[in-house]
């Protein structure tokens, strides 16, 4: 046979010759027979070989191959009841080792996430670690699914920046052609040049880089963010609508498509969360938890993570569900952009979702009337020079307008039950990681 079987569909080539490309997984070397498990992407299977003595020329690769060799195996696919591997086994005809592995692996099952890192794409080689990344694919498609049949538009801005875009500590500076740029911390800025654009709804999958000096599971100083903004809004209310809708399906795809293996593989269920998803504004929710025990140090005004745990406790004991929002921050803890309801300047227009006790998403409705957003900004120290590139596109009629911003890795990180966004990175980027 020529061309390449994947060994998941071996069982419809019994008593055929088959080729298998993959991996050698698991070395078995016997007095007369020799075993071996080779692994491609879709599953694993026995090679059985009975030794041949001298001049066998596949006896004497078995015997010399090393764990982790990219391997090329011509064989007949025969049914072996004994076997526990879908109850069949190939006889090798002829075994190539494309890429002899060095003995020795630098990892092994007891590595810690360090070392994995250090070699992620031997780690990537396990299958539960490459799960993550299949998965991944599926939201964002989904995701792309849900833009689509809304009217959205995919778009890609520029990730090097004159200013900052956010608050301006967490900025990453690039040195520029004799002057400074800022890799963007977020497209916000342009996002909403878009709406002002006259693009109705738009949207963007990109990287997103934060100077943040972060350790935690869920911090990262490279991210993927999912970004969302919608113009003629009448309300934060559409946006949060729109994200409870493209996270419904988002999870109904996952669960259809990899349900099965991520229990088996990782251990997590994929639960299809159901709308309207529970809102809390944050003094109700900053008052219940006080009531309930909880005490922040200093003056809170905002939720910690151990507040935004017990939320989620309280949250999932009311009403049974995993995600909760959470509303109307005050002004003071959000960006000069943030609209604020009629009479009501202290508060914002804002929201946070939380799922499973962790801040997934920010968004907010923004401040659309040229005026208005100049005097916020001010309020908040700014200096309005820096920001006239963006503060223009306020002044020739911008429609109300909302959005949010949603990090990946956290996201998949809650899905797939994983301890750390480290799991859920393809290759993670912290402050004491540049590489691989
Ligand atoms: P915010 O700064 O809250 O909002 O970011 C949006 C979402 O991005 C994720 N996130 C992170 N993920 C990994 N590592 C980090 N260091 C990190 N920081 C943030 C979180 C967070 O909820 N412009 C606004 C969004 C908007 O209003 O549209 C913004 O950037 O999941």
């Amino acid at each position: 046979a020529t061309g390449r079987t994947l060994i998941r569909e071996l069982a419809s080539h019994l008593d055929g010759t088959v080729t298998v490309h993959g991996w050698i997984d698991t070395l078995r070397l016997q007095r007369r027979m020799q075993f071996v498990l080779v692994r491609d992407h879709t599953g694993l299977v026995q090679l059985a070989h009975r030794r041949g003595g001298e001049g066998d020329p596949i006896e004497a690769v078995l015997d010399t191959v090393t764990v982790e060799s990219a391997v090329r195996i011509t064989g007949k696919v025969l049914a072996n009841p004994q076997v526990r591997l879908g109850g069949l086994e190939i006889v090798p005809e002829r075994v190539e080792v494309l890429a002899a592995a060095e003995s020795g692996l630098p990892i092994d099952e007891r590595a810690g996430l360090d070392q994995r890192l250090d070699w992620r794409f031997l780690d990537l080689r396990r299958p539960s670690r490459r799960l993550v990344f299949e998965v991944q694919s599926t939201v964002e498609r989904a995701m792309r699914a849900v833009a689509a049949e809304g009217g959205f538009t995919e778009l890609h801005t520029p990730k090097l920046m004159g200013a900052a875009s956010e608050s301006g500590a967490e900025v990453f500076p690039v040195e520029y052609f004799g002057r400074t740029a800022y890799l963007a911390q977020s497209p916000q800025f342009y996002k909403q040049m878009a709406i002002a654009g006259g693009i109705d709804r738009v949207f963007e999958i990109g990287p997103v880089f934060r100077a943040e000096p972060s350790f935690t599971s869920r911090h990262a100083t490279e991210f993927t963010g999912v970004d969302v903004e919608m113009a003629w809004v009448d309300g934060v209310e559409e946006v949060m609508e729109f994200e409870e809708r493209m996270l419904r399906r988002v999870l109904a795809e996952v669960h259809a498509e990899h349900g099965e293996r991520i229990a088996e593989l990782l251990g997590a269920e994929v639960v299809v969360p159901k709308a309207p998803f529970p809102r809390i504004t944050l003094a109700d929710a900053m008052a219940r938890l006080r009531a309930g025990g909880w005490d922040p140090e200093g003056t809170a005004v905002d939720l910690d993570p151990a507040g935004e745990r017990a939320l989620a406790a309280l949250a999932a004991e009311e009403s049974g569900h995993e995600f909760v929002f959470v509303t109307e921050y005050p002004a003071g803890v959000r960006p000069f952009y943030h609209h604020r309801p009629p009479g009501r300047p202290e508060v914002t227009a804002s929201f946070d979702l939380l799922w499973k006790g962790v801040e997934i998403t920010t968004g907010a409705q923004r401040e659309h009337r040229y005026e208005v957003l100049c005097a916020q900004a001010r309020e908040k120290g700014m200096e309005l020079g820096p920001l006239a590139r963006y503060l223009d596109c306020f002044r020739y009629g911008t429609p109300p307008h909302g959005g949010f911003g949603l990090g990946l890795a956290r996201l998949l990180m809650l899905l797939l039950g994983l301890p750390s966004i480290r799991e859920a990175t393809f290759l993670f980027r912290g402050p004491h990681r540049l590489e691989p």
